[in-house]
């Protein structure tokens, strides 16, 4: 059985649960305690030598970064849906895939840094940075959405469940992506049932 290491507050980790819960793939979940700083400890370097959640262990093989797992689950599970096989169709997925990674987690990670953990040690011209990068990158995922319902066409894609899962990170920090275009596709998503499973509580 796969064990996935997880923390319930990581949108990286998150992704992954939508996918393997919509997939109804069995799998264990070990928590990692990141706000006791388990990550942190030795027993968990020997997991993930970059000290992140979230990390994957199917029998000898161990992977971290979350699209790497998200590509591997589907690949091992023939989940093709997910992950279309198509060079064309998946060519678009690892597109959005990488700019999820490159360029909108930077911005969701400092402003939910700033906002939600900082406190009063918060930056406010990195979270004004952040929001004014946020507005940005909404007009560029409205340009696909308005003409498709998902990142990659008609049905959803493991770049949905991805860049979805860091739309929800900015609601930890009572933000969202305020393009109707970007909110019509969340609520979308929010009705595919691995994905609202995956929402933390
Ligand atoms: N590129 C990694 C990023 C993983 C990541 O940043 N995980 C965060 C939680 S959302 C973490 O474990 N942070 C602890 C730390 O970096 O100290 C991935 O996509 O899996």
């Amino acid at each position: 059985m796969l064990t996935l290491y997880h923390h319930a507050f990581s949108q990286h980790a998150r992704r992954v649960t939508a996918l393997l819960d919509e997939a109804a793939i069995p799998y264990s979940i070990q928590h990692v305690a990141l706000n006791e700083g388990a990550h942190l400890r030795a027993a968990y370097r020997t997991v993930n030598a970059n000290r992140q959640v979230p990390t994957l262990v199917d029998g000898t093989l161990t992977i971290h970064e979350s699209n790497a797992i998200l590509r591997y689950v589907c690949n091992k599970y023939a989940l093709v849906d997910w992950y279309p096989t198509d060079p064309e169709t998946r060519a678009i997925v690892d597109q959005w895939l990488d700019w999820n990674q490159c360029r909108l987690a930077p911005p969701v990670t400092d402003i939910v840094y700033n906002r939600v953990f900082m406190g009063a040690g918060a930056d406010a011209a990195v979270i004004a940075s952040g929001e004014s990068q946020l507005a940005e990158l909404a007009e560029i995922l409205a340009g696909t959405l308005s003409s498709s319902p998902y990142l990659a066409g008609n049905g959803p894609t493991i770049a949905d469940l991805s860049v979805g899962s860091n739309l929800t990170q900015l609601l930890l920090a009572e933000m969202a992506m305020a393009h109707p275009v970007v909110e019509a596709w969340y609520q979308r998503l929010s009705l595919i049932p691995g994905f609202a499973r995956s929402l933390p509580s």
